[in-house]
């Protein structure tokens, strides 16, 4: 495996050991836990650090990016969940008329004091501060599309009833397949100085046309070529290439694609 994939697999920065210390004390506050995960990646965009944490309280679990994700595979993950008697619901957090179902959810939540408490946790860039700002109706907090934006845990009030508490994605001190690395890769969840995007782009055309079959996703070199993304001698600039593939896949470009199933997962 190549040496920026191979780092990218140790990555644990110490503000990541802190957040799951501060999740480990706040659980004691909160009375359900969100777990979001991107709906491309239901298997590898997970934490098994941070189901430990859920397991302790209610749980709902809300696939995002629901939009970009492959609807037959997103039923499937839906089915499979719901047989093994877990809450779960698939959003696209950008559009605050979908969180209606969730939001009901939460509002109906009663608790001894009155007021819901909920912790809201997944992997960098899994969405976590959009379902925030969906909720909330206004973009209260920051949310980008890139790993590692929100640095703090912060309480966001939806109403005298409801209280969210956001916090900074925490991904698993090591990504074990080569596979999920570069599948985490792809949707952002690792920060983009960590990996070779080249590298990801090639794995992912690769597996397009070998795993999925689909011989009308671009390779980077086609996709590059058709963009004029070219140097001098008409080479392909890779590096910038790659990164325009890696905006292009996350905007839905090549259609809508799930990187796992459950049959396989
Ligand atoms: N298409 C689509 N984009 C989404 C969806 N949810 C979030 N995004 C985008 O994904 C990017 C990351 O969202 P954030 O809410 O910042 O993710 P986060 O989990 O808070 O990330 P960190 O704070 O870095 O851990 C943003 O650009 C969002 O607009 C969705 O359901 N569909
Ligand atoms: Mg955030």
């Amino acid at each position: 495996m190549n040496e920026d994939l191979q780092r990218a697999v140790q990555w644990f920065p110490g503000h990541m050991v802190r957040t799951m210390r501060l999740l480990g004390e706040r659980i004691a506050l909160v009375d359900v836990v969100i777990d979001a995960i991107d709906a491309r990646v239901i298997a590898s965009g997970g934490n098994p650090m941070l189901d430990e944490l859920a397991a302790k309280r209610q749980r709902i679990t809300v696939f995002t990016r629901n939009d970009l994700a492959d609807p037959n595979v997103t039923a499937a993950w839906l089915e499979r969940f719901r047989e093994q008697g877990r809450s779960a619901y698939a959003i696209d957090a950008r559009d605050k008329r979908g969180i209606t179902l969730l939001a009901d959810l939460l509002n109906a939540i009663a608790t001894p004091r009155g007021t819901a408490r909920v912790m809201i946790v997944g992997i960098p860039n899994a969405g976590k501060s959009s379902i925030i700002n969906a909720l909330v109706k206004r973009t209260a907090a920051r949310a980008e599309n890139r790993a590692g934006v929100t640095r703090s845990l912060q309480w966001f009030r939806v109403n005298p009833k409801l209280e969210l508490l956001d916090t900074p994605g925490v991904l698993v001190p090591k990504i074990t397949t080569p596979q999920a690395q570069w599948k985490l890769a792809l949707v952002g969840a690792v920060p983009r100085e960590r990996y070779d995007p080249f590298e990801v782009c090639m794995r992912f055309a690769e597996w397009c046309a070998t795993t999925l079959g689909r011989s009308d996703v671009p390779d980077v070199e086609t996709f590059a070529r058709a963009r004029g993304l070219l140097r001098k001698g008409g080479h392909i600039d890779e590096h910038n290439a790659a990164l325009a593939y890696l905006t292009a896949f996350n905007e839905g470009t090549f259609g809508a694609i799930s990187l796992e199933h459950p049959l396989h997962a």
